[in-house]
């Protein structure tokens, strides 16, 4: 570290002092809280466990060079993305990202732990804990689009011995790993056109959870969620799993988080002020971290308003142990790698700012009705020296702090990724 970037950082410490924030104490929390990363940015949500596209009402758009096609290659990858970000990270598989042997092949209904005893190896070695999700797309058991909430009951069977297997694994996780495992549900059963039962198949689907959710597990070590959706490709009209029937399902039902991905509202709504108002209800609610474009687009996650607020709902809520922050996007048309630091880089931005905001300062002006200032100073914020409390973090953590961390993914692109 330079003579100027440390009298630069002491300037900057000393400014936030001034107003009331400790940006040491700020740096000393975030490096310990933990942030999932989805190991689909990688492979455009591809996986191992089948050959064919993506389907089930999400899609990846693009075609950038060096895709990740072997347990080892995306295993590489996640590896050269992480040397770039600062904090604590765990990692999120799908099943469907299963290691088989050679030749050896398990439908869904039947995965066991031992299929993912390569993935734990890896978190372990790293220090990182695992999130899972069951993959409930992208298979010929999908009938007609459906899954849990299908009218076939072979059809349900199917997938609700995948959700029960995956709660098997999710406990496997969180007792190698010594970390709870978040599990989430999400299903992109729905209807293209205008529905003849809208009842019928959310009955079904809460009927197929409950069976799941009764697999023996520990609450302390696997956290089932449910996420829910407004729509999804194909099923344009009608989703099973919609944001009242997720939000109720969790709330009658002990021991399981709803799951709020900040791309599945209608456009004007945010998750941001959401967070606070399940906070209010819920001991533990999880996020997907994305951002929107027009639709459920999951482009890249930018240092953007919306992102900056929902760190801030986090922060101000003291909400770093009731809340699980994992990031959903996939973008096929840059760098896979670079999308990912890009991404979690900007998370951490946005945690890191929001903790570098005076809110108990904020909050009396809100509460003695103080608007005029309440306003001047959120604005008199935005141009406060973060950039430079962000490049020590960085430094602090031992990752680069600025741009010419892209240099490390040219030179990886070249010499590994396009000689695949
Ligand atoms: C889809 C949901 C879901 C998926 C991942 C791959 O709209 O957001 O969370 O993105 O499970
Ligand atoms: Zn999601």
């Amino acid at each position: 570290m330079s003579e100027n970037e440390k009298q630069e950082y002491m300037l900057a410490k000393e400014a936030y002092a001034k107003i009331g924030v400790d940006t040491e104490a700020a740096m000393e929390r975030l490096k310990s809280v933990p942030v999932s990363l989805h190991c689909w940015q990688g492979d455009d949500v591809i996986g191992f466990d089948h050959e064919g596209p993506l389907t089930g009402g999400i899609q990846t758009t693009g075609n950038y060079p060096g895709k990740a096609t072997t347990p080892q290659q995306l295993m590489d990858d996640i590896d050269q993305a992480l040397s770039l970000m600062p904090g604590c990270k765990k990692l999120n598989l799908h099943a469907s990202y299963a290691i088989f042997e050679k030749g050896e092949f398990v439908d869904r209904d039947k995965i066991e732990p031992k299929h993912f005893a390569k993935w734990v190896q890896f978190a372990k070695e790293r220090n990182m804990g695992i999130d899972f999700n069951p993959t409930f797309f992208s298979h010929d058991k999908m009938k007609d689009g459906l899954t849990l909430s299908s009218p076939d009951p072979e059809t349900r069977k199917f997938w609700i011995e995948h959700g029960k297997a995956c709660i098997r694994i999710s406990e496997y996780f969180a007792k190698e790993t010594g970390i709870p495992c978040v599990m989430n549900i999400w299903t992109g059963d729905g209807y293209k056109d205008v529905p003849a039962d809208r009842m019928g198949p959310r009955l079904r689907y809460k009927d197929s959870i409950e069976q799941i959710i009764a697999e023996p597990h520990d609450p302390k070590l696997v956290k089932p969620c449910v996420e829910s959706k407004v729509f999804g490709i194909g099923v344009e009209s009608y989703t099973v799993g919609s944001a009242e029937f997720t939000l109720s399902f969790a709330a009658s039902h002990e021991n399981v988080l709803p799951l709020m991905d900040n791309g599945h509202y209608h456009p004007t709504e945010v998750v941001s002020d959401k967070i606070p108002a399940l906070l209010c209800f819920y001991p533990e609610i999880a996020l997907h971290i994305t951002r929107p474009v027009r639709w459920d687009s999951d482009h890249v996650v930018l240092f953007d308003d919306e992102t900056k607020e929902m760190a801030k709902e986090i922060v101000r809520c003291d909400g770093f142990e009731r809340v699980y922050m994992a990031l959903d996007y996939f973008d096929a048309s840059i760098n896979r790698v670079s999308a990912w630091v890009v991404g979690f880089r900007n998370w951490q931005k946005a945690l890191l700012n929001a903790m570098c905001t005076p809110y108990e300062h904020l909050k009396k002006l809100q509460d003695q009705s103080q608007f005029t200032e309440l306003m001047m100073m959120q604005e008199e914020l935005k141009t406060y020296p973060f950039g430079v409390v962000w490049k020590e973090y960085c430094r602090r953590c031992g990752v680069i702090a600025d741009e010419s961390w892209f240099k490390e993914i040219k030179n990886y692109e070249k010499t590994v990724q396009l000689a695949r």
